[in-house]
């Protein structure tokens, strides 16, 4: 399409600040033309439909609009080592994040921009990370040279003109830069996934300017920047000097059979089951759920002085393998028609597949495009492989979902994956107990993790690939935020779904019946049960937990609930050496949880 003298020629811009910044990138990256999204279903249909006439998408026959994209090998999930946090000082990134001086990154990115966007496209998205003009809302607007980032971002984001007008002439927004590298030479022919090598590559944030540069890779967090790079990474580091909370949190909705709604957010690191938890059936009886979010939260204290939260994404972009009917119905169906699904394995008949989700196909084309058949030892789909949905096609997405001023946050849960030691469920004395719990949180890796399987990894509130700034100033800033919501602040609880018998057998069933564990919590906050201390916080009475229809064994519940003194004794030195990474950051209120924490145990 000619976007001249349309809304999609950058001249009808009449953002000062985005004006200007289109036209000093487009001076920069050199692009065949440039193009201003107005976000319309007809414009996503449009650059789809170029996608697969050039056959980088593949039309799916069983799900309508739906369509299939294979990256290249080198390309196919986020690149922590190649990602980083860059303040004029270090220490201000912290010891969890990569660090390069601004004006070294920047000078090494401005080579690799330059001239990259030849023989493209360059894409221009404004996008609002949240209802469009929530007083919770960011806008940002990413350039980009990728067709696929800009269908993604139109499903995982609310893209184009109505952005436009709420930003207005003045308006502040966050500038999102992005190129695959890969400028394509006169008669050149186009790969099907074109980027950049591994050593090429850079995800790089500017927190002090609000300011992302993403080079050389075209896939999902790398690329989506209105996802982890702003959502999170920039938001938190924003959310810190303004006072508010950007966490890596699901949203969902617990609603008892009176009637009494109770909001939850939840951080767990990944292979944590998050997305289950955000889309729950629950199995006890008038209990139901209703889903808000699936990966991260904006809260801010509202004028109640309560936590309010909003999803700031509008859409999903979720892990494809281990989904299915028996573990995860609703985003199965979430997932029927208009989805983007990146390195899935196509069947014979025109469908998707991916590892669990149904019993193999006799025959599939893997994720790299070669035949695939059941007796092969290496999986058709990527490990990594995904889906991008509407949030809007999931069948539980709560009607409040985009409400402009959020959901009050009751409860907190954090959460990880021990085959043993850490009980099913226990609840933080106090805040600043609580805030301990979130900072020591710990998983054991899964095949689904990068590294060696069953090793535990700290890994503070799900946050260690997604913080903006230093992870100890991080940690001050939830005790601040506590201190300012004083008896308003939710309560906080920690979860281990995936405790094991000595024989390696899960103790707890998990999916639906976490509701059980939920319904306490809830019973919790209501003062309807009491609890029994522990050293490590506070746990259910056995009776108390809702286990009618569960066939649990009495055996299972005695372990479940089991905390072992002397296990917890053994953790600590793995907690202090991890509070010590954080040196004069780590604040002291922490230090002295950690030194309660000793004495309860004995
Ligand atoms: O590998 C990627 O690029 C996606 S990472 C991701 C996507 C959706 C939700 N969460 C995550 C994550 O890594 O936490
Ligand atoms: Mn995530």
């Amino acid at each position: 399409m000619n976007p001249q003298n349309t809304k999609h020629d950058p001249a009808s811009l009449v953002n000062k600040q985005l004006k200007q910044w289109v036209q000093e990138i487009n001076e920069l990256c050199a692009p065949a033309a440039i193009y201003v999204c107005d976000g319309s279903k007809a414009e996503y249909d449009r650059i789809m439909a170029e996608m697969a006439a050039s056959g980088m998408a593949i039309p799916l026959e069983k799900r309508s609009n739906s369509f299939l994209f294979r990256s290249d090998p080198s390309d196919v999930a986020r690149v922590e080592d190649r990602t980083y946090i860059s303040y004029p000082e270090r220490d201000q990134a912290g010891p969890t994040n990569n660090w390069v001086h601004p004006d070294e990154l920047k000078r090494t990115m401005l080579g690799l921009y330059k001239g990259c966007m030849k023989g493209r496209t360059m894409y221009v998205i404004p996008f609002s990370m949240g209802p469009v003009g929530s007083p919770l809302a960011k806008i940002g607007v990413e350039i980009t040279d990728s067709r696929y980032v800009v269908c993604n971002m139109h499903i995982m984001t609310r893209v184009g003109t109505r952005v436009l007008e709420v930003l207005g002439a003045e308006g502040e927004f966050i500038p999102c830069l992005h190129s695959i590298g890969a400028p394509l030479e006169p008669g050149q022919q186009d790969s099907s996934w074109p980027c950049a090598p591994i050593e090429q590559k850079y995800i790089s944030h500017f927190p002090d300017e609000n300011l992302i540069w993403s080079y050389g890779s075209g896939y999902g967090g790398n690329a989506l920047l209105g996802k982890k790079c702003l959502a999170l990474r920039i938001a938190s580091a924003m959310a810190r000097r303004e006072g508010w909370m950007a966490e890596h949190m699901l949203i969902l909705r617990l609603t008892n059979p009176q009637g009494r709604q109770f909001h939850i957010a939840g951080a767990f690191p990944s292979a944590c089951g998050k997305t289950n938890l955000a889309m729950l059936m629950p199995t006890i009886p008038g209990w139901k759920a209703e889903c808000l979010g699936d990966d991260i939260a904006w809260m801010k204290i509202g004028p109640d002085g309560r936590l309010y939260a909003i999803n700031p994404e509008a859409g999903f972009f979720g892990v494809a393998p281990g989904t299915a009917y028996n573990t995860n119905p609703m985003a199965m169906d979430s997932i029927k028609e208009n989805v983007i699904f990146t390195n899935c394995a196509l069947t014979d008949d025109s469908d998707v597949w991916w590892e669990l989700m149904s019993p193999p196909p006799a025959h599939a084309i893997d994720w790299k495009g070669k035949d695939w058949t059941p007796d092969k030892d290496y999986p058709a789909a990527h490990a990594n492989a995904r889906f991008t949905a509407p949030a809007s096609q999931c069948p539980i997405i709560s009607p409040d979902w985009e409400k402009p001023e959020g959901v009050p946050i009751d409860i907190f849960i954090f959460g990880g994956r021990r085959a043993s030691v850490v009980p099913l469920v226990h609840e933080a004395y106090d805040w600043d107990h609580g805030v301990f719990m979130g900072a020591t949180a710990a998983s054991e890796t899964t095949a689904a993790n990068i590294g060696a399987v069953g090793n535990l990894r700290r890994d503070p509130f799900a946050m260690l690939p997604f913080c903006g700034y230093h992870m100890g100033d991080y940690f001050a800033h939830w005790l601040a935020m506590g201190d300012r919501l004083g008896d308003k602040a939710p309560r906080i609880f920690y979860v281990n779904w995936f405790r094991k018998t000595a024989e390696g057998k899960w103790l707890w069933p998990g999916f639906g019946d976490n509701s059980r564990v939920l319904k306490w919590m809830c019973e919790r906050f209501e003062g309807k049960v009491q609890a029994q201390e522990s050293p490590i916080g506070l746990l259910p009475l056995k009776q108390d937990l809702d286990l009618t229809g569960l066939k649990l064994p009495a055996d299972n519940l005695t372990e479940l609930l089991k905390v072992d003194a002397a296990a917890w004794k053994a953790e600590l030195p793995d907690i202090e050496a991890h509070f010590k990474k954080f040196d004069s950051h780590m604040p002291a209120r922490l230090s002295n949880q950690l030194q309660k924490l000793r004495e309860r145990l004995g």
